[in-house]
Parts: structure tokens; sequence; C-alpha cells
């Protein structure tokens, strides 16, 4: 009925009141979008584990290990994902944010595949109830009798109660285990830990502790623990389970020890506390459901809702990605369906929400303007200060790049994220940008790598946790708000067939797509923060241009990103490419002033959709500048390529050029028009197989460069998906727009489309995973595994059109060369 009222507030709304309706309405769509929203496996730095979009509630997690021997089994219980834990691949088959969706875990090590079924169910007025089935299917190589241990807590922080409700003498855990609990934000509810169905068979004993503990019931274990503790639940478990190993000793001596499946349990001590887990212990294939009701929902959950919801939720995501991801030819066969499917859930399975403070260094140190020579040497001086502070606590809902290794929200890879997202979900991307925005701080500043509490902190070396509100990263966050724009400005001709009921249960997804008046209203909202932004980029990053002898210093548009070392620009994102050597104060980025033309252009745009115009033409000028100055001070006739600039020993200005992603950055991000005189050398160097082209990418750095595949080789030839994404899109702009190079652009996005999809094909297909960047020489996914992050954009380029057979541009080109 949510779904209805919403469709009432959207039938009734007249432009006569329009300024007060908009309000009521954008309060009742965030309200039924935030309901839909609440509850997900927001914790992607485990394997599996739900919580809700509010900063200290209810926190669930799943845990599993098998239990043949007394060895194995402290290194085999799998609760956060690990890259070295052997899995043959992980993650969601498919998965809506809004709906749910099934994951299989390979668990080669365990012998076992696990599964986690998810949906949600609305209802009610506190977001709505959920349901978990966990299944195990031992693995062809397992034993007849493999013995599988797993343990489900629900844990509470914050404000509230949970309690077990069971008579514990009564039912003795044979069957249902029920929690029962209340908070502010939740209200009542209860969760149903169920007995699963009577194929469930569970391990014998003779041993004497049989009677005490029988593993055909359910243990449940129940106990106080310091809240900012709670997370650290692996060795707290253990910690309990060594205590009964230490009873049974104690009891019957080291000759009669229980076997492994006993001895790895938790003692049975249910009752009050702000943590219990719940353990079942299994011989063979498994299942069991969690049911959380929420205590204002008509009806409980129960395990035949969760059987017929799963497939009708499998169905329609099904469905639904076919509709918005269809791979055109050449892949349009089953095979990449799956693949894409894959991808995406992964992408969106994913998100999190994230809460907790984050170490800032807010010394301001002077070394920090970074203007003297040998200015990194100081500022890594001043860093040894510290000034470190702990900022927030702060929330964000965000994708994170890889939930086994860089399992929290990082700024510029969020904005390729949203890409796919936005097609999928436009009010869940626009939520997600709203939290990044939201986190700025009143200079403007967001931090590139969002490390927030302690256990997103315990992933990361102390070296790495500080962020410094002088450092920048890519603003990608603004490609999302013009792919919103783009959706807006060609959906309003359509506005009206998108209010038909029938095509409501899509339209929640895109309710400020179809409803011009909202989708401004959040323009408007934002519109402050993306001007602080903006500007706090050009008050921090800008570029000395006085000892340029060039024309371009009357503009000043000229940037110099901050926190460079002399290996590294970490915040430019591509953190290793080759730069000036030494560094040195007078540098002049090309990425960065691509970035600020891009990002320039955005915001106009935005203040124009507004009618902000005065801001409009003040933009307008800035643009003109950056972009003449990009040829101005970076274009190098001699290289043909756009190059960095630095001060030399004798004070003179000169390029540095690396040619790669950094040098045709001005293309990457759509500064060339399709007529520039510069295109045709741009083309030339990503054509070339003896530069940029591969078989499987272009690379990140030419191969005729000398520092090419050098040191750490992280951004020195490797192929990365977000920036081949990039060229493929200015690549399809140039085959569609008339041009001298139009039939070049169409070839080239040709090739180069195959080449992505098959080299991230192949390499999923043979290990089960998608990977962080791939070898250009042999197309092999290499670096971080499982990074579902901007590799997912294949998902988007498989559904870019095929122009293989179409004729466009051979006939300018046959016109061309008349
Ligand atoms: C260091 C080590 C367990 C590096 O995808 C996130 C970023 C990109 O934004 C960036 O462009 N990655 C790219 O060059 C990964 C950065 C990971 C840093 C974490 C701590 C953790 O050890």
């Amino acid at each position: 009925w949510a779904l209805c009222l919403l469709l009432l507030g959207l039938l009734t709304f007249s432009p006569t009141h329009a300024a007060e309706d908009t309000s009521i309405l954008i309060n009742e769509i965030a309200r039924a979008s935030n309901d839909s929203l609440l509850w997900g496996p927001y914790r992607p730095n485990l394997y599996f584990g739900v919580r809700p979009r509010i900063p200290k509630s209810l926190m669930t997690g799943l845990l599993w290990a098998k239990v043949d021997n007394f060895i194995d089994v402290q290194n085999n219980f799998r609760y956060t994902c690990e890259q070295h834990e052997g899995m043959a691949g992980y993650g969601w088959d498919e998965y809506d944010v809004r709906t749910g969706g099934r994951q299989t875990v390979h668990d080669a090590g365990n012998k076992v595949d696990l599964t986690t079924e998810f949906i949600k169910v609305p209802g009610g007025v506190h977001g709505g109830s959920w349901g978990l089935r966990i299944k195990g299917t031992p693995r062809k190589d397992a034993p007849a009798q493999l013995k599988t241990s797993v343990v489900f807590y629900a844990a509470l922080e914050g404000l509230g109660s949970l309690q077990v409700e069971n008579d514990i003498n009564v039912v003795g855990y044979k069957d249902v285990v029920t929690l029962g609990g209340d908070t502010p934000e939740l209200g009542k509810f209860t969760i149903n830990v169920t007995r699963g169905p009577e194929t469930n068979t569970y391990p014998k004993s003779e041993h004497p502790a049989w009677r005490e503990k029988p593993l055909n019931r359910t243990i449940v274990h129940s106990f106080q623990y310091p809240e900012e503790m709670l997370w650290q639940i692996k060795p707290i478990m253990f910690q309990n389970m060594k205590s009964v190993v230490d009873g049974y000793i104690e009891k019957y001596g080291t000759e009669k020890h229980p076997m492994p499946e006993q001895t790895f349990t938790l003692s049975q001590e249910p009752g009050p506390g702000n943590m219990h887990m719940i353990q079942k212990v299994f011989t063979g294939a498994f299942e069991f459901d969690v049911l959380f009701t929420s205590g204002s929902a008509p009806n409980p959950i129960t395990s035949d809702l969760v059987t017929k919801e799963i497939s009708a939720v499998t169905d329609s995501f099904s469905k639904r990605f076919s509709k918005i991801f269809e791979p055109k030819a050449p892949f349009n066969k089953p095979k990449y369906l799956e693949f894409g499917k894959s991808l995406f859930s992964n992408l969106i399975g994913g998100i999190g929400y994230f809460y907790g403070d984050a170490v800032v260094d807010r010394s301001y140190a002077p070394e920090y303007d970074e203007e003297n020579e040998g200015f990194w040497e100081e500022a890594a001086e001043a860093r040894t200060r510290g000034g470190l502070r702990f900022d927030g606590p702060n929330e964000l809902f965000t994708s994170v790049p890889s939930r086994p290794f860089f399992p929290r929200g990082f700024l510029w890879d969020e904005g390729f994220h949203l890409l796919p997202v936005a097609d999928w979900d436009i009010d869940l991307t626009l939520a997600i940008v709203k939290s990044w925005f939201g986190l700025m701080d009143e200079d403007g500043w967001i931090g590139r790598e969002q490390i927030l509490g302690h256990e997103a902190r315990s992933k990361v070396p102390a070296e790495f946790q500080a962020q410094y509100p002088h450092y920048a990263n890519p603003p990608t966050l603004f490609f999302v708000l013009d792919a919103f724009i783009d959706k807006l400005l060609s959906n309003r001709s359509t506005e009206k067939e998108t209010l038909q009921p029938e095509n409501l249960s899509g339209d929640i997804y895109s309710t400020f797509v179809s409803n011009p008046e909202v989708a401004l209203q959040y323009l408007r909202n934002l519109y402050p923060l993306l001007k602080r932004h903006y500007f706090w980029f050009r008050k921090t990053q800008w570029g000395d241009v006085k000892s340029y002898d060039r024309e371009a210093y009357s503009t000043r548009e000229a940037y110099r990103w901050r926190g460079r070392t002399p290996d590294h620009i970490l915040t430019s994102g591509i953190d290793d490419y080759p730069r000036a050597q030494p560094p040195h104060p007078g540098e002049l980025h090309v990425d960065l002033i691509s970035w600020m033309g891009t990002m320039t252009r955005s915001i106009k745009r935005i203040a124009e959709v507004l009618g902000e115009t005065e801001d409009a033409s003040e933009f307008a000028d800035y643009e003109k500048g950056i972009v003449r100055n990009i040829d101005d001070l970076h274009w190098d006739e001699a290289e043909q390529t756009y190059c960095d600039a630095t001060i030399d020993d004798y004070e003179e200005s000169v390029h540095v050029c690396h040619k790669g992603y950094v040098s045709i950055m001005p293309f990457l991000v759509g500064l060339l028009p399709a007529d520039s005189p510069r295109l045709g050398a741009v083309l030339d160097l990503i054509a070339d197989p003896e530069q940029l082209w591969s078989d499987h990418g272009i690379r990140s750095l030419s191969k005729g460069d000398v520092l090419y595949g050098t040191k750490e080789n992280y951004w020195r030839s490797p192929v990365w998906i977000n920036i081949n994404y990039l060229a493929l899109v200015r690549l399809l702009e140039y085959a569609n727009t008339q041009g001298p190079h139009q039939a070049r652009a169409k070839d080239l996005y040709t090739r180069l489309r195959l080449n992505l999809v098959e080299t991230v094909y192949d390499s999923w297909s043979k290990t089960g995973f998608a990977w962080e960047q791939y070898n250009p020489e042999t197309g092999a996914g290499q670096r971080t595994q499982h990074f579902t992050g901007w590799t997912s954009l294949v998902v988007k380029i498989m559904n870019m059109p095929d122009l293989s057979k179409s004729t466009v541009g051979k006939i300018n080109q046959a016109v061309a060369e008349v």
C-alpha cells in the first residue's frame, strides 16, 4: 500500500499549490524509497551480514566451517571476505537492492557451496521485514559425512533491547529459536531462526558429552559485550569455544575427548545480552531460515513466503536485467547475459552502509601549502608531526571497489560504480550521491577514502588511515549527475506514460526522473554543496602559472594535484603514473585540468537547468579558459600529445611527456570536439599497438615509454576498465558525429569494445572473479581479486550499440577522401 499512497500522491499533484505539494511529494517519495532501502546485506566486508541504514542498530552476520578435524577449524571459519581463503568464486548471482536475491559462496576449502537467499518484504511503518535462507550443498570432493558448523548472530548497537524469547526447558531449541527486539527506529520485531526441513541431518556421537549437548539441538549463546568491540566476533566466538573445550577436558580428560564437531561448539547460554549467537551443526546438505518480522507488519514472514518470494525476486531481476542491460551483438548470447547479471549483482550487492569516525589530519600545517621546492619532504615531515583527529562520526551509503580487499567507499571509484546503477535505479543512485556529498566539510572537501569506524580501520595499515583536507580525487560524481540530467531531459516527453499504474513497479526506481519538479528540487538542494565543492577545488588545487611565459597566464586556469610524493600521486587516482622528477611546486597536471574542465561543464549545465544564469555564465568563462589552456599549456607539438608541465633547473617551463592515460585525459573526459586538430594524433596514439593499443584494451602507459612496466607497475602498463570505458564512450560519440575521424572512431570503438568484453569475460569464466586490472599481454586478470567495482562497467559496455555493420561514417570517410 506504500506504492498506492505514492501513486495517489503523484496523481493528485496539481500545479496550483506547486511548492507545497512538491514538498509533500518529496517527503512521500523519500519515505517510500527509504523504506525499501532500509535493510540490506549492507556489510559487504562480510560474506553475509544484514543491517539497516541506521547508525547504531541491529547487526547480523554469518560464520561457518567444516568440522571434521581439530586442526583446520581455526583457519576455516569464514566470516569476513578474504582474498586467500581458496574460494572458488563467490558473490551475488542475482540481486536487486529493493527486493533481494541470491548469493553463492563456492567454498572449496570447506568443501561446501553455501547460498544465501535474501528477500525484503514491505509492510508496516518501520521499513518492512526480511527473510534469509541459508543452504549448504557438499561439493563434489566432500566426504560423505561432511560436517558443517554454522553460526548466525544478531547483535544490538545503540538503544533498545534484544533477547531470546524461547523457554529453553520447554522447547530445548529443537524447533524455532526466537529473538525479540525493540529499538527506537525499528520498533518491535522478532527474529525466528528455523529448524529447517526434515531432510537436515545431524552428527551423532557416543561420547558422554552428547547427553549434555546433542547436536540435533540448536545452541544459543547470549552475552553482553562492549559495543565498540562487537565487530570482533571471531575471536570472541573462539574464546567461548575454548572455554567449552577446557570444560570437556576437565570433566572427561583428554583421552575421551569429544569429536571436533562437538568440541567446537558454543556453550548453551541463552539469556540477556547485546549479542546472540545461534549455532547449528549439520552433516551433509542443510538448510534453515532466518525470518525478521517487523512488529508493525501485517503478517509474519514465514518459510513458505521466503520460498515464494525468492523465486519471484530472481524472476523479476532477470526480466528487468534483460530489459535494461540486454547485451547487444556480438554479445547477445546467454553466456554473456549470465556474466552480466553476475557482475552487476555484485556491484549492487556490494553496496554498504558505513558509520563511524574517520582519522583526519586537521593540523593545516603550513607545509601542506606546498609552496617550496622540496615541498614533499617538508610535507612528509609535517605528516609525522601529525595533528590527527577523529572527524565525525559520519555515515556513508556507498558501493565498494572490492569486498575482500577494499570494503569501503572510494570517491572517484563511486562515480564509475554509479553509472550502471543509474540505469537500474536512479533513486538509489541519487541517495548514494547525496550520502557522499553529505560528507563534505565546511570548506568543500570530501575525503578520498572513507575508512569509517573500527571495523573499517582494522583492514587498513595505520600509515594509510589518515585523510588530508587538502587532498583531492577526480570529481567523477559529476558524471553521475550528468547521467541524471540526461535521463531527465530525455524522459520529459514520456512523463505521462511513466505515471500509469502498470508501469509503477518500475517507477519506484525512477520517481525522480518521472517527476521533473522533484528532480529539480533534488538538484536545488544539492547545488550549494556542488558549488562549495567546486570552489574548494579551485582554491586548493590551483596551479602556479607565473613561470609560464605563455599567453595562457592571463586566464589563470591551471591546476596541480596536492599531496604528491616523488613516486605517487595517489590523489589523481592513477597512483604511480610517471610524473615530473623531482616534484616541483610549479608543476601543472594535464589530467587535473581536464577533470576541472569536465566538472566545470557539468556544474554549468546544472546551473542552467536550475535557472542560475549568473552562475552559469561565470562557469562558462572558466570553461573557456580551461579548454584554451589545455591546448596552450599542455599540448606538446613535438610529441603530439598532452603533457604535464614543470619548471626545470634553469627556471624554464618544460613539458613532461609520458604517453598514456594522463596524456589523453582531455580526450577521455570529452573536451575534444570532433573537429579538434589534435584528435587525429590522439587516435593515432590509441590505435598504435606499439603504444597504447593491446588486444585486451588500452594500456595505461605507452609501450614506448621508458618507464613502461617498471617499479610497482600499477598504472604503468595494465589495462583498467574505468578508463577504457571513458575511451569507448568518446569513440562512440565521434563515431556518431560527422567529422574527419568518424570512420576511424567507429572502427576503434568496435574493436576496443570486443577486446574489453572478451578479456573480462575470459578471466571471469576461468577464475570465477572480476579483477582490478588486466594484463595487456595475456589479458589475465590481476592484482585484486573479486574487484566488483568499476570493472563491472563491462555490463554497460556490452549494452552499448554494435556499430560493426552500420554504414555510418563510411560515407563521410569516402567524402573526406575524395
Ligand atoms: C591501501 C592496503 C589490506 C587504487 O579502488 C580503490 C583505489 C582506486 O581509487 C585508485 O585509483 N585503488 C587505485 O589506484 C585501491 C587502493 C587501495 C588502498 C588501500 C591499504 C590494505 O591492505
